[in-house]
């Protein structure tokens, strides 16, 4: 089965976020049929939601993985329920302990009700693209254009890497 390269962004601002972004690339480094290959800094940014509500602790982490998609995604659920994520439907971007998202997944592109990637936020949110930047350096989104455009042209947003 050959490995593909996924992007998963890391997110927490819930509880000690360094600790549970730097244990969740731990949890990561563990999973079956997958590799670590490198993950980023962190990064400190406000959160982009109407609720007040902390600021994250954001990173990026590079896999390469024999899991399909769906299958990745329950792992990755597996690991924030780990970190006692809560789950509100009726809030949108309610904080959290810890957010787990597909951003890449090798070259696959899908919309369905369970997956969306690339992750649809991704050229909004300059702390999911910088530390992309940081690990894999500049290359092409299809459909998107290459990483060095989606940073220029992403919202601009305060972004402390720490
Ligand atoms: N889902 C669909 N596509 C994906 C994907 N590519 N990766 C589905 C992961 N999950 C995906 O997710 C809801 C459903 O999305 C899942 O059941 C899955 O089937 P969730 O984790 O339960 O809820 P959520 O994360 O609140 O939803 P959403 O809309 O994905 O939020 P985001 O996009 O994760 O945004 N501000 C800063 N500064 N830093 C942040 O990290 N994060 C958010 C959350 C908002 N503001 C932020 C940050
Ligand atoms: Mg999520």
């Amino acid at each position: 089965m050959p490995l593909e390269e996924v992007y998963i962004g890391i997110g927490s601002n819930i509880g000690d976020s360094a600790v549970i972004v730097s244990n969740a690339i731990e949890r990561l480094s563990e999973l079956p049929k997958s590799e670590l290959v490198r993950h980023s800094s962190q990064y400190r940014s406000e959160a982009v939601s109407d609720i007040p509500q902390d600021d994250y602790i954001n990173a990026v982490a590079l896999l390469k993985t024999s899991f399909q998609p769906m299958e990745l995604l329950l792992e990755l659920q597996a690991i924030e329920e780990a970190f006692y994520r809560k789950r509100d439907p009726a809030l949108k971007w309610a904080p959290r302990t810890l957010d787990l998202d597909i951003i890449l997944f090798g070259s696959r592109s899908c919309d369905d009700s369970h997956l969306t990637v690339p992750h649809p936020e991704m050229q909004n949110r300059l702390f999911v693209l910088q530390p992309m930047f940081e690990i894999g350096g500049d290359f092409y989104i299809a459909g998107l254009g290459s990483l060095q455009y989606l940073i220029n042209n992403a919202p601009s947003i305060a972004l402390e890497r720490i």
